[in-house]
């Protein structure tokens, strides 16, 4: 059985979903090469592009503990300049302010600020609704890549991270599903939040 403290899997998975989703493992992926972006679900209502800068990394655990010490590993940083609209979000223990986002589709630059004592994260689930679960009780990883899940990597305590994607029009979960010493996700804690790209 899989250890549910440790996520790598996860990570990798959304990562890949990440570069998939901007046609960068395009060979992988089964995209055509170029694309940026790659359109999710049936009637393509809600899809969403990472990043082109490839600059997230893979990393190790991102337990709260383990993470707490995480520098920022920026998304997107090769868009910023071209951001359409940026938004400021507090990331706390465990809470996302502003929970409730809307933006015009395009460019969007999501300027962090981790103000908690945890490392905290700022994942995207396209089409809305609420974060899938395994009955083992984790986070179901192969849901979550099916869906084109992406994110910001989780981050330590007084930092700040900028994410910048591409983001169709759709509803959009947001999450954090670091998990915290005594077992729950921060999502369980109530660290969830809603985007609606127009
Ligand atoms: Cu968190």
């Amino acid at each position: 059985m899989r250890d549910r403290k440790h996520m790598t899997p996860r990570r990798r998975i959304a990562l890949l979903a990440a570069f998939c989703a901007v046609g960068l493992m395009a060979a992988s992926c089964g995209a055509d090469e170029g694309a940026d972006v790659r359109t999710i679900g049936d009637g393509g209502s809600a899809s969403a592009s990472g990043s082109a800068s490839g600059t997230a990394s893979e990393s190790g655990s991102a337990s709260g503990v383990a993470a707490a010490e995480k520098d920022c590993q920026p998304v997107g940083e090769d868009l910023e300049g071209d951001a359409d609209a940026t938004v400021d979000m507090v990331l706390s223990d465990y809470r996302f302010d502003p929970a409730t986002v809307t933006v015009d589709a395009g460019v969007v630059t999501f300027a962090t600020t981790n103000e908690g004592d945890e490392a905290h994260e700022l994942a995207f689930l396209p089409g809305g609704g609420p974060v899938p679960f395994t009955e083992d009780g984790g986070p179901d990883e192969e849901v979550l890549a099916e869906a084109d899940a992406f994110e910001m990597e989780a981050y330590g305590p007084d930092r700040d991270c900028n994410a910048t994607f591409e983001l169709e029009a759709g509803d959009y979960t947001l999450f954090c599903i670091v998990e915290s010493a005594d077992g729950e996700t921060h999502y369980e804690k109530g660290m969830a939040g809603t985007l609606t790209v127009e």
